[in-house]
């Protein structure tokens, strides 16, 4: 018998530069960085980018929700409808709770932690998040967003949700936002700078559009509740004047979404600073450190930027509880710097 023809093999090459790169790919791509990574930190990501894909969806559909049925009605196609902030808690929840590696969920919507896989001993992360941030803009057709973090178990957290999920800020292992705006862009960091991703609705995929993003060391803008300016402390007002009048050689406008995600998102493109300083009803701030604070401190950090509690690092803080709050102060290296010369003196 002939011998049968041999198989010809085409050796594929990667291009050393995809034209296109998803987030999935950027996450793996990443994770090589670690000798011991087993693509599951990129398989947990998948859940994030599924569930905010469906909250997208959902925002995109707000207005309707008069025309196809109000809350708590069913809808022309039979769909109960859901408030959206209880919608995206529930989105990321089922999406996450899929993925072995995911011990605990804490999220704004939940006063208590959330058991996924707590207690197998492939659970390794903890998944922290506010799935609807600025809520009270989404009847007004404003930008929300979605925040995340991911704490790693450290040695001995196996029976100790506390130890587990209460880290400080400095060890997250992945932290990021999305931002149901003008498009849908989700912004994360591994430790390894600042990655922006633009979902690209025909294909519904999110898209690497802003690589290592860094944050001005300087810019044009403040962004704070000025509402609130007559109660707030020392050094505050008198900085917020500094800003107005010219202290760092020039005047600044004010732009206030009151959508954190969104005012961050301008402050980390075009420089400047955003503020939410104790208050008379919120003598400790209104922001809640673990979901608010900490993922935006990181993407700030590794941007070049800094954040502050108005005394300490927000990444320094220890968590006593999940729902925490605390005073925020974050953006450009010298906005952040003259604030840090007011507040000592
Ligand atoms: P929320 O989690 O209830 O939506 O509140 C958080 C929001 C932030 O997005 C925003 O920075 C802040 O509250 C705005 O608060 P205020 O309306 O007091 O300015
Ligand atoms: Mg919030």
């Amino acid at each position: 018998m002939a011998d049968a023809p041999a198989l010809e093999i085409e050796h594929l090459s990667h291009p050393a530069n995809p034209s296109l790169l998803t987030i999935q790919q950027h996450v793996m791509r990443e994770q090589r960085r670690f000798p011991n990574a087993t693509g599951e930190f990129s398989w947990l990501f998948s859940g994030l980018t599924l569930a905010t894909k469906m909250i997208a969806a959902r925002v995109r559909r707000a207005g309707l929700s008069d025309i196809l049925g109000s809350a708590g009605a069913t809808n022309v196609q039979g769909e109960v409808q859901q408030k959206l902030d209880v919608f995206a808690n529930e989105t990321l929840i089922e999406s996450l709770s899929w993925k072995e590696t995911i011990g605990l969920i804490a999220s704004e919507e939940n006063d208590r932690l959330t058991a996924v896989h707590y207690g197998s001993p492939g659970a390794k992360y903890a998944v922290v998040f506010d799935p609807l941030d600025g809520s009270s803009n989404i009847d007004v057709n404003v930008s929300v967003g979605t925040i995340f973090s991911i704490l790693r178990c450290p040695d001995g957290c196996a029976d100790d949700p506390a130890k587990w999920v209460l880290q400080p800020g400095r060890k997250q292992v992945a932290a990021g936002y999305v931002l149901y705006g003008s498009s849908t862009m989700l912004v994360y960091t591994s430790g390894n700078g600042v990655h922006g991703f633009t979902l690209e609705p025909s294909i519904g995929a999110y898209l690497l559009s802003h690589e290592n993003i860094k944050m001005p060391a300087r810019g044009p803008y403040y962004s704070v509740n000025e509402a609130y300016r007559d109660s707030f402390p020392a050094p505050y007002p008198a900085y917020l004047d500094a800003l107005r009048k010219g202290g760092l050689g020039k005047k600044y406008a004010l732009r206030y979404i009151g959508s954190l995600v969104a005012d961050f998102h301008r402050t980390l493109l075009k420089g400047g600073v955003f503020l939410y300083p104790p208050t008379a009803d919120a003598p400790g701030g209104k922001l809640r450190l673990m979901y608010e604070a900490n993922p935006i401190a990181f993407l700030a950090e590794q941007a070049g930027g800094i954040a502050t509690d108005g005394a300490k690092p927000i990444l320094e803080l220890v968590p006593d509880a999940v729902h925490q709050r605390t005073p925020f102060v974050v953006g450009s290296r010298d906005e952040l710097e003259l604030f840090h010369q007011m507040a000592a003196r």
